[in-house]
């Protein structure tokens, strides 16, 4: 890029990305910073119209709630609802290290001096100094700044303060512009990095939608903004971990502007094509021929280079490396443990054979562009016997499932979701598929469609023509796993803030449960509270708390499928959350916290004293701590350090700790950005 592109980048984004600020009216390229900041026109008209007119000039809306103002949801900054009443509690504060004595004058101080008193709590996590920069409130009219002011001290009433849901209106061609070449890298890093959470089609799920109708009231700098800062809400830090550079962010919030670019279909010839067979099943070996306690392998993601690593969890040593698909994502078991199978983010499936004595790829396809799910049947009854016969995988691009042969990989069949959502009964054309179960009740797979909110029973028994029963649960399901009996799946609608619950030995919907923001169980965990019975907890990405629900129907009816405790943490962020029969803790990470040394936090919370963690700790100096397994006996637990794959000597490594006594064991360093772990026993059993 030439120079004279650099400098303006620069100095834009200098603005951009420390900023909640204001909306582009135009394509950044056809305006300067200054001409952007320029005041209102309409000095005339009625303060409220002002006010809102100042907000949206700021672009205020993408880092705070504020009642009345179309899409201002932001969650970067503190939610501005009741800020007066905030603002009268924190002046009486000792904590309070500003110079105002009127809410008017908290207020402005707020707007043009923000770094004087750093707000305690931005949506659940500590707000951070230098994220509102001063040349905000300084871009302001002195009439633009009354008006915000005094909209803030007395905002709307109950009736008009509801946020808008409709789009803004806008001109056909608000959107910026890209050059063929930003258009290019940045579809291709919006698909890599950001569809997982917000949809090929940016229709929304995890994170919220992004279609033009809402980024272009966010504007270039609003967008970059939160990409920059990341939100409480669970979304990265990318700026600020330097994963992204100013120029690339502002790219991105470019193209989150214009229309999503619609990627290809995946058809079964082309499956066909990627499918190998490296060792063929008759030459496979009929009985382990390696010395080593195999189930009680880890196979550990080596998230950044493609790979997994085979782990022998009595020695510690990693007895193979295997390449897999691209940012691999998890691995489930075959019934028998004897086969691990490997989703990675490209849709690749590898089929490593645990039983050789270095273990091995036997098979290999790709059955999506994009995926995030892997299972295989389990069951073992009247029915039949399909231990280690099938596997299915479920895609997020193309959005369907892929029924295949469990020996070879082979595709069988694949079945489209695209549909209806629950709620509303509008067409969806990218319900993604997310988590799946096996059932050992019937040849049944619990297949969860994220954006349509449906749980789908399918039976597998006759793999060319599978039987769905579609159950109606909540949008947004996410990750699941079962009560400690296996005949209860509990799983995440996450943006929907609920746990839906099915019977998988009835076939039926059971309860939602309501939660608090963004649950995010992993698979759960299963434990008895000393006052509730038998529950299973799942930690929150929006909400530092950890709750319990119910899962007795029949010994404990009056607590069952209802949030029973909630266990406050340090922070929001939380990812996994972990037991273990034999064990007395529940384990919880808080991984996609904004403070870094929250982030690399982990706590145990006592089983017979759950009111509140027993002890927490930092398990690292660097990286972020993430997701927990347990050694087959039920003794040890390893955390992944999640490092950063440029930075020699902090790429990651595993903590081992023994579980009785929370003492560290050992390290497995020089790991590349270890995540999920899944050891051969319990992930057969689903023991969490
Ligand atoms: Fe995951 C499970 C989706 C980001 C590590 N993740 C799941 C499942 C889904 C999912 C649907 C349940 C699978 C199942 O049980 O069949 N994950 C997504 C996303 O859409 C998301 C939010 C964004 C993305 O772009 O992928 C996402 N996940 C991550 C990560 O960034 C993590 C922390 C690191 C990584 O390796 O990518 C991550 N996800 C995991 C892990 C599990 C998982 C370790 C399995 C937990 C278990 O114990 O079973």
């Amino acid at each position: 890029m030439r120079l004279w592109k650099h400098l303006v980048f620069g100095a834009l984004l200098l603005i951009v990305l420390v900023a909640c600020a204001r909306q582009a009216e135009a394509p950044p390229t056809a305006t300067t910073p200054a001409q952007q900041m320029a005041p209102l026109a309409a000095t005339t008209a009625p303060p409220g119209d002002r006010a809102l007119a100042a907000f949206k000039k700021g672009g205020c809306g993408a880092c705070h709630i504020i009642p009345g103002v179309p899409n201002a949801r932001g969650t970067i900054g503190p939610d501005l609802t009741n800020i007066a009443q905030v603002a009268a509690q924190t002046m009486q504060s000792s904590a309070y290290t500003g110079n105002a004595t009127t809410i008017e004058a908290y207020l402005r101080e707020a707007i043009l001096e923000p770094d004087v008193f750093v707000a305690p709590d931005c949506n659940g996590s500590p707000c951070q100094k230098g994220v509102m920069p001063p040349s905000l409130g300084h871009g302001l009219s002195e009439e633009e700044l009354a008006a915000v002011v005094a909209y803030l001290k007395a905002p709307p009433g109950e009736a008009e303060a509801v946020v808008s849901e409709e789009p803004d209106t806008l001109p056909a061609d608000a959107a910026p512009t890209l050059s063929d070449e930003e258009f290019a890298w940045a579809k291709l890093v919006y698909f890599e990095r950001c569809a997982g959470c917000h949809g090929t089609l940016r229709k929304g799920a995890t994170g919220p939608a992004l279609t033009p109708d809402r980024t272009i009231s966010l504007g270039t700098v609003g967008l970059s903004t939160i990409i920059y800062n990341g939100t409480s809400r669970g979304m990265p830090d990318w700026g600020k971990q330097g994963f992204f550079t100013q120029e690339q962010i502002d790219v991105l919030a470019r193209f989150l502007q214009r229309e999503p670019p619609a990627p290809p279909e995946l058809p079964m010839e082309r499956m066909k094509d990627s499918w190998k067979v490296y060792v063929a099943p008759d030459q496979r070996p009929t009985a382990p021929q390696t010395k080593r306690n195999w189930q009680n392998y880890f196979v550990v993601t080596l998230r950044d280079a493609g790979q997994v690593a085979v782990i022998d969890g009595d020695t510690y040593e990693v007895v193979s490396k295997v390449d897999s698909g691209y940012a691999v994502h998890i691995t489930r078991m075959s019934a028998t443990g004897r086969y691990a199978y490997v989703i990675g983010r490209d849709g690749k499936l590898a089929m490593i054979d645990l039983w050789t004595e270095t273990p091995t790829k036997v098979a290999e396809v790709q059955v999506c562009y994009d995926a995030r799910s892997v299972e295989v049947s389990k069951y073992n009854g009247p029915e039949g016997d399909f231990t280690d016969k099938l596997a299915v995988v479920g895609c997020y691009w193309p959005p369907h499932f892929v029924i295949l042969d469990g020996q070879t990989l082979e595709p069988i069949h694949i079945v489209s979701t695209r549909g209806y959502t629950v709620d509303t009964m509008e067409y969806h054309p990218e319900p993604r598929v997310a988590s799946i179960v096996a059932s050992d009740f019937k040849p049944e797979w619990i297949i969860n469609v994220k954006e349509i909110g449906q749980i789908w029973l399918v039976n597998y028994a006759d793999p060319q023509a599978p039987q769905i029963k579609m159950l109606p649960a909540a949008r947004f399901l996410h990750d699941g796993g079962w009560d400690a009996t296996h005949r209860y799946f509990l799983v995440a609608a996450n943006q929907s803030n609920k746990v839906a619950v099915v019977d998988a030995q009835e076939g039926r919907m059971v309860a939602l449960v309501d939660t608090p923001k963004i649950p995010h169980p992993g698979r759960g965990a299963n434990w008895v509270d000393p006052e509730f019975g038998p529950v299973w907890s799942s930690g929150h990405l929006g909400d530092p708390a950890i709750v319990s629900i119910g899962t007795d129907p029949e010994g404990r009816p009056d607590f069952a499928w209802k949030a029973v405790r909630v266990t406050p943490l340090p922070g929001a962020g939380s990812l996994f959350i972990k037991t273990h029969p034999k064990s007395q803790w529940i384990w919880v990470d808080m991984t996609l916290n904004s403070d870094p040394v929250l982030a690399r936090t982990i706590c145990v919370i006592a089983k017979e004293n759950p009111a509140e963690p027993h002890k927490c700790w930092e398990a690292s100096s660097y990286g972020r701590a993430v997701h927990f397994e347990y050694n087959a006996a039920g003794t040890e637990v390893w955390v992944s350090i999640w490092g950063d794959a440029s930075k020699p000597g902090e790429t990651g490594e595993i903590v081992v700790y023994d579980d009785a006594t929370l003492t560290e064991k050992a390290r497995i360093p020089n790991l590349v950005t270890p995540t999920g772990k899944f050891n051969v026993y319990n992930t057969v059993r689903d023991i969490y």
